[in-house]
């Protein structure tokens, strides 16, 4: 029986209001809204207890993102506003009990908007959607467990399985999880780091042999020049914005490359200074750079041909460290200026000016996000960055380096302890001998591969170490009929969202504890964005008594799938026991249970970083020519952005506002510039519809409201989980496989007359 659910969020009448975008970031309105969330969602003594913990050595790690703290000392409070609204919405009063969730269909659930699935609260038990039911009723552990090992034991062929993974798994649970899902015989692990920075770290591998970032956040306070792509920190990493302005105080300087000049990059007032939240606070941006959406290879080339025809080249460290120079070389003086100013939208005048900053400068960073990572070109153009600092021989010293900047809390972590699809045989191999489980040799499913496999039917069972795919994915309605042709569908999770509702005929809801709460088995590890491995200790009661941790949930999921092999589940349900096991798997880890006891940690080996030493196959780092791209847009078209607003954590919807933007009580919407506005005799609030372009694919999408922006002509932005229905799930970065959520060439047309459906797209 197919349900009637829906995939995409409701579209909801909203009171849209803008003003101008914010001057300045954080400050006291910042510290006000820490606190009001989590006394709405909290309570005052749970909000004071959780804001003493966060970040602390004894505490836990903030589920925000993956920015780290410093290494030797903390201050009272080691946190954000958005952080603050992570651990307030877990730490909730609020509890979607089974009395509440039945009171509901799954299709009247689906007609919810995501923040009020959300705010629906804690999930307490353990509950199922049987086949022909379209209610979840309750469901016993020990009876969950036995429907997993019974589909596992009917698979005709160990692929059929799929293991999704989002990145606030600790180490302990990933591990697990990833042995789970080769014992069952498969490396089908897609996770959300297929979304993310996947193309950084292919590029990355290939460029300098490891797929992270090669700075401590100490090298903040020692660059001379940041530059900052693609990225939103004031939102997304607002603790970043410290680091920052600890270079600026060091006589640094930092550079934004944005087709947006967002506020976090103007001026900042600490939340947690006196004299900074009263005073005009820091500047942050000596030079904003308003890019083009995808223009940034371009971009880079034109600083590459400055650099070359200046000093700033390390002749010794090319000569010593790399190969493939020469041609790079000529390649970037081949590079034609005209080409550089049209793709980029930046003068020459402009692109030579930081051009020669960065020749002059001996130590820099490049950071960046999902700016650059989600375009069919990423991987050409985070190879253009790693070309950039190895002319200027950026690496093996502290002040200087690449710095990917994480999203997920944990998501370098799970990565670097096996949720990969294409393990190394290296890997693989030393798990075999300290498991003695045979791991399969076949590469597995990506995210974007497992929708493909699932609509061509060849997957039976999926299961989802948190995360929504359904609302994270790229082309939501096609991802929902791929879901939908599952049997059996299981999301570990501490929160309803779109994807318990879009789901296999039989679907399972597995409730776990959250980072703040207190695990029985102890401490549990995680990798920041910089690569220090450290402990993180719930400290708030467990949302209900029958919630289980996510490593005892993979423990008895592999005990009742395997309870005869000789690899022991129970064992690992003691998180020392996992860890001395992964100690033993991973080289780094040595002595890793003695020494994440340690304050703040350890940090994993970095060969650029610590020596420079080059894991590639010539043992050197490598240039890499790349082609800037080539791509016609159809007339009339525009370059389609998706990004977060400041109420939103990836799938997550607090609230309504976009307050840096100046974007209020409205998430469908559409940023567009004021020119391209007159040109289309368009006016502000008006309503749109638009239609994304893929080959002869045209997908449609009702009723977004136009916002005048200053955004570069030709480009537009708008909100994801809402806007991912117009991404095209073959439009993908080559070599990384990400969804181009940052490219997407659509079309506008006025609604005029046209009747209003309540469905909000179709194909057509
Ligand atoms: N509060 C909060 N914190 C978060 C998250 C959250 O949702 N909420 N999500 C977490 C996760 S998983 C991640 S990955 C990170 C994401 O952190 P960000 O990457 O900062 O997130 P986005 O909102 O996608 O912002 C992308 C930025 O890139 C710019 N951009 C878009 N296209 C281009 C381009 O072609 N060139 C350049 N130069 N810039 C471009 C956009 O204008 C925008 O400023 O944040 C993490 N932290
Ligand atoms: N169009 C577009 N799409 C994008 C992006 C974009 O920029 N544009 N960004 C992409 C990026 S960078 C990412 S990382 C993905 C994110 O993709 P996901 O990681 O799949 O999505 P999230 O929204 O972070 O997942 C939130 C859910 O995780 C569950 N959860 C929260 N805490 C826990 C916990 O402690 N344990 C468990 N088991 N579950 C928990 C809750 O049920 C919550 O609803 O989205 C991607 N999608
Ligand atoms: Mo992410």
């Amino acid at each position: 029986m197919a349900r009637e659910v829906r995939a995409q969020p409701p579209i909801e009448e909203e009171n849209l209001k803008t003003g101008p975008p914010k001057k300045v970031a954080a400050g006291i309105l910042g510290v006000q809204k820490s606190f009001s969330i989590g006394l709405e969602e909290a309570g005052l003594k749970d909000t004071i207890k959780t804001m003493r913990a966060v970040n602390r050595f004894d505490g836990f790690d903030c589920p925000g993102c993956a920015w780290p703290d410093p290494d030797n000392h903390r201050s009272g409070f080691e946190f954000c506003e958005n952080g603050a609204k992570a651990f307030a919405t877990e730490a909730t009063k609020k509890r979607a009990s089974p009395e509440l969730i039945s009171k509901y269909s799954i299709k009247e659930l689906s007609e919810m908007s995501d923040m009020k699935l959300d705010k629906l609260g804690r999930i307490t038990h353990p509950m199922v959607l049987r086949e022909n039911s379209n209610k979840y009723e309750v469901i016993e552990w020990e009876d969950a467990f036995s429907m997993i090992s019974d589909k596992v034991g009917k698979l005709s062929n160990p692929n059929e399985a799929v293991l999704y993974t989002s990145g606030r798994t600790s180490n302990e649970a990933a591990f697990l999880w990833g042995t789970l899902a080769r014992q069952i015989g498969t490396n089908n692990l897609p996770d959300c780091s297929n979304m993310c920075h996947e193309s950084s770290g292919y590029a990355l591998g290939k460029s300098i042999g490891i797929g992270k970032g090669t700075v401590k956040l100490s090298c903040f306070e020692e660059a001379d020049l940041i530059l900052v792509i693609g990225q939103n920190p004031g939102t997304n990493h607002p603790r970043m914005l410290t680091a920052l302005t600890s270079c600026k105080a060091n006589g640094g300087s930092v550079v934004s490359i944005n087709p947006l000049e967002e506020t976090g990059m103007r001026r900042f007032k600490h939340p947690q200074k006196v004299m900074q939240m009263l005073g005009r606070g820091t500047q942050i941006a000596d030079e904003h750079l308003p890019v083009k959406i995808g223009g940034d290879a371009a971009l880079l080339q034109g600083f590459a041909k400055v650099i070359l025809e200046s000093d700033g080249v390390d002749k010794e460290f090319i000569d010593e460290q790399t190969i493939g120079f020469n041609d790079w070389e000529s390649h970037i003086k081949s590079a034609d200026w005209k080409e550089i100013v049209l793709q980029s939208g930046i003068s020459r005048n402009k692109i030579e000016k930081v051009g020669k900053a960065i020749s002059k400068s001996k130590k820099m960073i490049v950071c960046w996000a999902m700016g650059l990572t989600q375009h069919e070109n990423s991987v050409d153009i985070i190879q253009e960055i790693a070309n950039l600092l190895l002319t200027g021989g950026h690496f093996g010293k502290p002040g200087a380096g690449v710095c990917p900047v994480r999203g997920h809390s944990n998501v370098q972590g799970d990565r670097t302890v096996g949720i990969n699809h294409h393990p190394s045989e290296e890997f693989l191999l030393s798990c075999e001998e300290k498991t003695g489980i045979e791991m399969p040799r076949d590469r597995g499913y990506d995210a974007v591969e497992f929708i493909h496999a699932a609509l061509d039917d060849k997957v039976r069972l999926y299961m989802a170490m948190g995360g929504n795919l359904v609302s994270a994915m790229s082309d939501t309605e096609r991802v929902a009929d791929a879901i939908m042709n599952i049997d059996l569908t299981v999301q570990i999770s501490t929160k309803i969202n779109r994807s318990h509702l879009v789901t296999g005929k039989t679907a399972l809801i597995l409730p776990c504890i959250g980072r703040t709460e207190k695990d029985p088995a102890g401490f549990v590890t995680v990798e920041n964005s910089m690569g220090v491995v450290h402990s993180s200790t719930g400290t708030m009661n467990p949302a209900s008594e029958h919630l289980l941790s996510e490593p005892e949930i993979v423990c008895r999921i592999g005990k009742s799938c395997f309870p005869k092999e000789s690899f022991n589940w129970q064992t690992f349900t003691s998180h020392d026991e996992t860890r001395d096991l992964i100690s033993r798997c991973i080289p780094g880890f040595e002595d890793y249970n003695s020494r994440v006891r340690e304050k703040g940690g350890f940090y994993l080996p970095n060969g650029p970083r610590d020596g420079p030493v080059w894991d590639t196959p010539s043992g050197k780092a490598h240039f890499f020519c790349n082609n800037l791209p080539n791509r016609q847009l159809r007339e009339g078209s525009f370059v389609l952005m998706t990004v977060r607003s400041h109420d939103q954590y990836n799938t997550t919807i607090y609230g309504m506002d976009d307050r840096y933007r100046g974007i209020y009580n409205s998430r469908r919407i559409v940023m567009m510039n004021p020119d391209d506005m007159t040109e289309l005799n368009l006016t502000k609030g008006q309503e749109v519809d638009i239609t994304s372009h893929w080959g002869d694919r045209k997908i449609h999408s009702e009723r977004w409201k136009v916002i005048p922006y200053d955004i570069p002509k030709g480009n537009l932005c708008s909100y994801f989980p809402e806007a991912n229905v117009l991404v095209p799930l073959e439009s993908t970065a080559q070599g990384s496989n990400t969804p181009t959520s940052k490219w997407i060439e659509v079309t506008i047309s006025t609604r005029g007359a046209r009747i209003w459906k309540s469905s909000s797209s179709s194909f057509i």
